[in-house]
């Protein structure tokens, strides 16, 4: 048999991921307007209790600098009324603007407006508002998460609000710069219990470095990715935009794994261990795995990446 991106799939389907995650998002998106900001606003300071999240870099925050001023520059009422948009997906020109902005340029962007709420620059959640029964059910669920079930969940708010982007299919999207890849001498070299396969060690370490090129090369032509609760992104050209785009500064800390023969001379990989976003840095450990799928040439063909149920999760390498 030889393998599709989705039988790819279906390796090691004992891998049990958190679809909290999922779950959460879509009991958030059944929320009011109002409702949705309150329970983002009242999250963030839960979370604010035990994690912090880093300042944006510069470069993401000019991309975003116009649009921040111009509600700055608002009154209370309209500032509200920007937000409420946003959440609505409502076609304004801000929502439009926002819509071909990177995920870290969105997440820059409420970063600031954050923190204006706190100083009172920008129009905060009015005072003793009360969430709605569901809503307090919905932050009840996130508070007993873990941070990297937590922060997931406040992304995946953040990242699809806005004016749907698959309508300005054509726009320019506004991304990060890609800086240059770690030095050679300032790179590290991990080491996973169970595995010496050259080519997941080169994915982990070059993913370390922002050695896009290199990492990409680890790729067979038509291979595949796909992020946790997403599906696959197909062919090194939309992998590679991913990488360069939305995986700048990751630090993965990959445990241990099992290396098993597939069919048609392929061999699966499964590694278990935690990754940390620059926004979070080593304060959230994310509980991951990756099912590799590589081919004769041991090149991959597929590798998923799931953020694990649990931390016993950690521990599942069988089949
Ligand atoms: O609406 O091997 C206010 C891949 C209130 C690549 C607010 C990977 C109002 C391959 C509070 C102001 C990437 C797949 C809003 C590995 C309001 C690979 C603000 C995995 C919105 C390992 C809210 C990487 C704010 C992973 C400021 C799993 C929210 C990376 C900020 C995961 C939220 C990264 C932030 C995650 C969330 C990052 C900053 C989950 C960041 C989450």
């Amino acid at each position: 048999m030889t393998y599709t991106v989705s039988t790819a799939r279906n390796i090691f389907p004992n891998t049990l991921a958190a679809d909290v995650v999922p779950a959460t998002t879509a009991r958030f998106n059944q929320l009011s307007t109002e409702d949705q900001l309150a329970w983002i606003w009242f999250t963030y300071l839960e979370m604010g209790k035990t994690v912090t999240i880093a300042a944006p870099g510069s470069a993401s925050m000019q991309l975003a600098e116009l649009t921040l001023n111009e509600i700055k520059k608002m009154s209370f009422q309209q500032q509200t009324q920007v937000m409420c948009d946003l959440a609505n997906r409502a076609d304004t020109p801000i929502c439009r603007t926002y819509a071909i902005w990177s995920q870290n340029i969105k997440l820059g962007f409420w970063y600031q407006l954050g923190k204006w709420m706190e100083e009172g620059i920008v129009a905060p959640i009015p005072e003793g508002y009360k969430l709605s029964a569901n809503a307090s059910a919905v932050l009840a669920t996130l508070i007993s998460l873990e941070p990297g079930q937590q922060i997931t969940i406040l992304r995946n708010s953040v990242v699809d609000m806005g004016y749907d982007p698959n309508k300005l299919d054509g726009a320019t999207r506004i991304t990060e710069p890609v800086l240059p890849p770690k030095e050679l001498s300032k790179r590290t070299q991990v080491k996973i219990e169970g595995i010496d396969n050259p080519t997941v060690l080169s994915y982990m370490d070059n993913l370390n470095a922002n050695d896009f090129d290199a990492l990409i090369s680890l790729f067979v032509t038509d291979g595949a990715l796909q992020p946790p609760f997403q599906k696959p992104i197909v062919g090194k050209e939309a992998i590679m935009r991913f990488f360069t785009e939305e995986c700048q500064n990751l630090v993965l800390v990959p445990e241990r794994g099992v290396s098993e023969a597939a069919d048609g001379g392929y061999t699966q990989i499964k590694i278990t261990g935690k990754v940390q976003t620059p926004w979070f840095g080593s304060g959230v450990g994310m509980n991951i795995s990756w099912r590799f799928l590589l081919d004769p040439s041991n090149k991959i063909f597929f590798v998923a990446i799931d953020l694990l149920a649990s931390p016993k999760e950690l521990l599942n390498l069988i089949r």
